[in-house]
């Protein structure tokens, strides 16, 4: 069986030494994902770092440029399974450029304040993710 591809995404906060907000976008498609909300991100194209996959996908899907903080790391190898299809790697981040839209893929953004990191209904994946993040991060 082939390896799962990689998925990048990030956990955009509004500040990386002292994150409160939290980026959340909500999915318009597939129809499966619509309505569910997510991590910006995407598939890592063949040939590209996931670092620039990273910076890539969030260009096309919000119009930013970021800068990135540490990685994330998951239970599987430092990835997070997703599906046997796809496992996701993940790091914080702070937009450097531009102010995030939904231009493709998504039909909302919110940011969350600290408290409510889970008041939206994250895809089956990604809340496992936020919940990990929130006791990394609470300590503010
Ligand atoms: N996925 C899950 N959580 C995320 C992202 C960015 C992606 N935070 C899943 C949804 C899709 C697959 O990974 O099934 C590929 O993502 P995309 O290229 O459709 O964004
Ligand atoms: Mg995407």
């Amino acid at each position: 069986m082939t390896s799962p591809a990689l998925v990048v995404a990030a956990a955009i906060v509004d500040d990386l030494d002292s994150p409160r907000r939290l980026l959340a976008a909500r999915r318009s498609a597939p129809t499966s994902l619509a309505g569910r909300w997510e991590f910006p991100g995407g598939k890592v194209e063949p040939g590209e770092s996931p670092e620039n996959g990273l910076h890539r996908e969030l260009r096309e899907e919000l119009g930013v440029r970021v800068e990135l903080g540490p990685e994330v790391p998951g239970p599987d190898d430092g990835a997070w399974p997703l599906s046997p299809a796809y496992a996701m790697r993940l790091w914080l981040a702070e937009v450097t450029h531009g102010t995030p839209e939904p231009l493709i893929e998504h039909d909302e953004l919110r940011w969350l304040p600290i408290g409510q990191w889970l008041s939206v209904p994250w895809l089956d994946a990604d809340v496992h993710i936020v919940k990990s993040l929130m006791s990394v991060i609470t300590r503010v």
